[in-house]
């Protein structure tokens, strides 16, 4: 099969490219990452053309052997969808999970994503937990990122701001959301430190720089994001018309919530205000 003819690639495409609509990716900004199935490796195999191999600059042994479709490192998300052979890229890990080949793709020069680190130690917490997680992706989600100026940077206020703006939220991503403070972009410490939250939740704000999303495929990620995007949307308007709120979904709402809709709220985001 021809290599863009495969689901999971124009699926990985389209994905790109509703993030670039929303307004998440000016310039080259964010980056996305999918953990190809067996299968979806043979359906495609016969259009590698494997590169050299070279350091990812962590090491995952629990991915050895594993492929990925990645974006390019300063790619534009906004070109994904009419050059995808120059945006994006299959790479292929070693038998350590330290080194990586590209197979496919960024046919005029590059590198996987800048943030192969964080995207590939996230995958490797998530495999761990769940083998069914598959995607990694990271957006400069704007209200998300205004937040992180006024907002206490903890887990705790975060996920509860967030639940608190829109009734789905809870039920979405009823694990919570991890804050990130600022540190310095695509190095292995932030890698670190976020996977460190991917044990915990599926959601993590970087201050001052945007969100990372892990999910099971395409629309479960995509859907994820833009639940917590839009919750800091109307977090955003709403403190923009006064700085408190006249009445909110309360604790008890949240307990009620819970009940019906079968999920469990940890209670330390259920503090009284
Ligand atoms: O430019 O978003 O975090 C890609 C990024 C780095
Ligand atoms: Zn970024």
């Amino acid at each position: 099969m021809k290599f863009l003819d495969a689901e999971f690639v124009k699926g990985f495409i389209r994905m790109a490219n509703d993030g670039w609509e929303q307004g998440w990716h000016e310039r080259n900004g964010g980056n996305l990452s999918y953990r190809v199935k067996k299968e979806e490796v043979e359906s495609v195999k016969e259009n590698f053309k494997p590169l050299e191999w070279k350091p990812i600059g962590t090491s995952v042994p629990a991915l050895a052997g594993e492929y990925f479709l990645v974006t390019g490192s300063g790619k534009f998300f906004r070109n994904t969808i009419i050059d995808p052979e120059d945006s994006m890229a299959m790479i292929e890990l070693d038998e350590k999970g330290e080194n990586y080949r590209i197979v496919w793709g960024l046919v005029n020069g590059g590198r996987p994503t800048s943030e192969l680190p964080s995207h590939l130690m996230n995958h490797e917490v998530k495999f761990k937990i769940n083998p069914k997680y598959r995607v990694i992706y990271h957006a400069h989600t704007t209200n998300i990122i205004a937040l992180t100026f006024v907002l206490p940077l903890t887990d705790e206020v975060f996920t509860r701001e967030l639940w608190e703006m829109a009734t789905e939220c809870p039920v979405v991503f009823p694990d919570g959301v991890g804050v990130v403070p600022w540190m310095v972009p695509g190095g292995r410490d932030i890698a670190v430190a976020t996977s460190e939250l991917m044990k915990k939740y599926d959601l993590a704000v970087w201050a001052h720089h945007g969100m990372f999303a892990a999910g099971e495929d395409f629309d479960i990620t995509f859907g994820l994001m833009h639940t917590a995007e839009k919750s800091a949307e109307i977090l955003v308007k709403v403190l923009s018309m006064r700085p408190d709120k006249l009445q909110t979904i309360t604790v008890q709402n949240f307990k009620d919530l819970a009940r019906d809709f079968n999920v469990t709220l940890p209670e330390r985001f259920l503090y009284e205000k």
